[in-house]
C-alpha cells in the first residue's frame, strides 16, 4: 500500500504515521524527520536546511526531492510506504508523480488529517514544552499554518482530482484518530 499523509503541521500525520507502519510492515518516510537529521548530522545540506526550518518555510524543492528518492527507491520500499511531509506543494506533487511512473509505482490513498488551527497551535506549544524543536515557538508555528494554507493545501485538490483523497477528522485522541484511518485502510 503507497500511502501519502496531508494535513497541516501538528494536525497528527507524524503519530498517525507512527502507528500505521507498525501494523502494516511498511517503511515511515518523513520528509521532516530526513531533514533533520541532515541537521544532526552538520552535512552542507542539513545546515542550509536548518535556516530555512528555523523560519518555518519551506526547504527547496531539489533537495527534499532528492532526498526522497534516495529513500523510496530502497528495498524496504518496494511493496509500500507511508509519506509523511511529502508533498508540501504542488511542484513536489507533480514531481512525485514522475518518479513513481518511473518506477512504475502510484498512489492508493491520499489521507487528508482535519484539525482546526486553534487546536494545531495548542498541541505544538505542548511538544515544544517537551522536545524543544526550534521551529516550534509560536510566531513560527503561525508561519508554518500560513506556508500550507497558501502551498500544502492546494495539493489536496490535486490528489481529489485522482479520487484517491478520504479526509479524516483529526480531533479526539491519537487512537480515536487511528481508529477512524484504520476504517479507512481496512486493516
Ligand atoms: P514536519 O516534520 O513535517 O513537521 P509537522 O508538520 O509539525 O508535523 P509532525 O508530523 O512533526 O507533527 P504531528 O502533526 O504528528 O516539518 C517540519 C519542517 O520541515 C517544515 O516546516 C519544513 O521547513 C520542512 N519540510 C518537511 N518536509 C518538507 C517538504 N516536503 N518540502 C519542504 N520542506 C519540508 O504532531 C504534532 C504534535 O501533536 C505532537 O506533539 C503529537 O504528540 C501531538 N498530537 C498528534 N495527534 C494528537 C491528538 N489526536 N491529540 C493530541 N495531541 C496530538
Amino acid at each position: 500500500m503507497r500511502i501519502v499523509l496531508l494535513g497541516a503541521p501538528g494536525s497528527g500525520k507524524g503519530t498517525q504515521a507512527k502507528l500505521i507502519v507498525e501494523q502494516l510492515n511498511i517503511p515511515h518516510i518523513s520528509t521532516g524527520d530526513l531533514l533533520r537529521g541532515a541537521i544532526a548530522a552538520k552535512t552542507p545540506l542539513g545546515l542550509a536546511a536548518k535556516e530555512v526550518m528555523d523560519k518555518g518555510d519551506l526547504v527547496s524543492d531539489d533537495i527534499v526531492l532528492g532526498m526522497l528518492k534516495d529513500r523510496v527507491t530502497q528495498a524496504d520500499a518496494d511493496n509500500g510506504f507511508i509519506l509523511d511531509g511529502f508533498p508540501r506543494n504542488v511542484a513536489q506533487a507533480e514531481m512525485l508523480e514522475v518518479l513513481l511512473s518511473e518506477l512504475n509505482m502510484s498512489l492508493d490513498h491520499a489521507l487528508l488529517i482535519e484539525v482546526d488551527p486553534d487546536e494545531v497551535v495548542a498541541r505544538i506549544a505542548k511538544r515544544a514544552e517537551i522536545e524543544g524543536r526550534t521551529d516550534d515557538t509560536e510566531e513560527v508555528v503561525r508561519n508554518r499554518l500560513e506556508v500550507y494554507r497558501q502551498q500544502t493545501a492546494p495539493v489536496a485538490d490535486f490528489y481529489k482530482a485522482q479520487n484517491i483523497v478520504t479526509e479524516i477528522l483529526g480531533k479526539g485522541s491519537i487512537e480515536d484518530v487511528h481508529h477512524r484511518i484504520k476504517a479507512v485502510l481496512r486493516f
